[in-house]
């Protein structure tokens, strides 16, 4: 019981610590909370979260024989899409195996550009099979080929004032992830699934997978990355959308 005690005060006092440093830093590193009850467990979460966890540890990763089948949810195929221009766009690029696909990397930059399939797959790669977890209560292993996010901001020199990546896709997803999220060896731009293209239901050509948050945050069909200050979650177009909290840490 006094065991018991002692680790839960002590854990406490870290999260006040966390909090403490957090704030004391900038009020605007910790998500927020839309004034009502939806976000108000994010900052204890959030900052738990980055106390707790040592350094950039890395998530549980498994073998080939681990591998599952692997359901499509949310946007299955953009080239259907009920936004014809959505759709155009779509079905434009997925001529010639995405070969005028852009990643478009701006923001808080030293040289903003734009990265095509063929030059995300000229670089230093990870594969990884790790469990996706959905929020809707299920998971499934895959594994994915990509290179590492930090690689990508590397090449474009971000500028130490940076604290947050913004990212979207075609199909209008946005989200952010701060940077220790964003420079985990294990975040990748997957460009490759269970040793093949990145199949359409999965996201193609190019999807993130952020294996530290539930499979929410890794958003498919990914073609814009934003380098910020400030943290921005989309606001209103973000996953607040969904009813979501910014922070799915697991
Ligand atoms: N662009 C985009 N990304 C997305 C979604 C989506 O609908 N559109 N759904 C999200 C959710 S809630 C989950 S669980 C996973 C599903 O990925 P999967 O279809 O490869 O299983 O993608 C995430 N990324
Ligand atoms: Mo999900």
């Amino acid at each position: 019981m006094n065991k018991l005690i002692t680790r839960r005060s002590a854990i406490v006092a870290g999260l006040a610590a966390a909090g403490g440093l957090i704030l004391a830093r900038s009020p605007r590193q910790l998500p927020p909370t839309y004034g009502n009850l939806l976000r108000l467990g994010d900052d204890l979460t959030y900052a738990a979260h980055r106390v707790l966890l040592p350094g950039q540890s890395l998530v549980k990763e498994y073998s080939y024989t681990d591998i599952t089948s692997f359901p499509a949810i949310g946007t299955t195929n953009p080239a259907a899409s009920e936004n014809a221009f959505t759709a155009d766009e779509y079905k434009t690029l997925q001529t010639d195996a995405f070969s005028d696909w852009q990643l478009s990397v701006e923001g808080s930059v030293a040289k903003p550009r734009t990265f095509s399939i063929a030059e995300l797959k000229q670089l230093p790669s990870r594969t990884q099979i790790t469990r996706h977890t959905c929020e809707e209560g299920w998971s499934a292993i895959g594994q994915w080929t990509g290179v590492p996010l930090s690689i990508v901001l590397d090449a474009v020199g971000i500028l130490p004032s940076a604290r947050f990546v913004a990212y979207s896709s075609i199909d209008d997803w946005i989200d952010s992830i701060d940077l220790f999220d964003a420079l985990h060896p294990q975040t990748i731009l997957a460009y490759g699934m269970n040793g093949r293209d990145l199949p359409i239901p999965h996201g193609a050509p190019l999807r993130l997978r952020v294996e530290t948050q539930l499979g929410a945050k890794s958003i498919k069909y990914l073609n814009r990355l934003v380098v910020l200050d400030e943290f921005d979650d989309g606001g209103l177009r973000g996953s607040i959308r969904n009813g979501w909290a910014w922070d799915m840490g697991i």
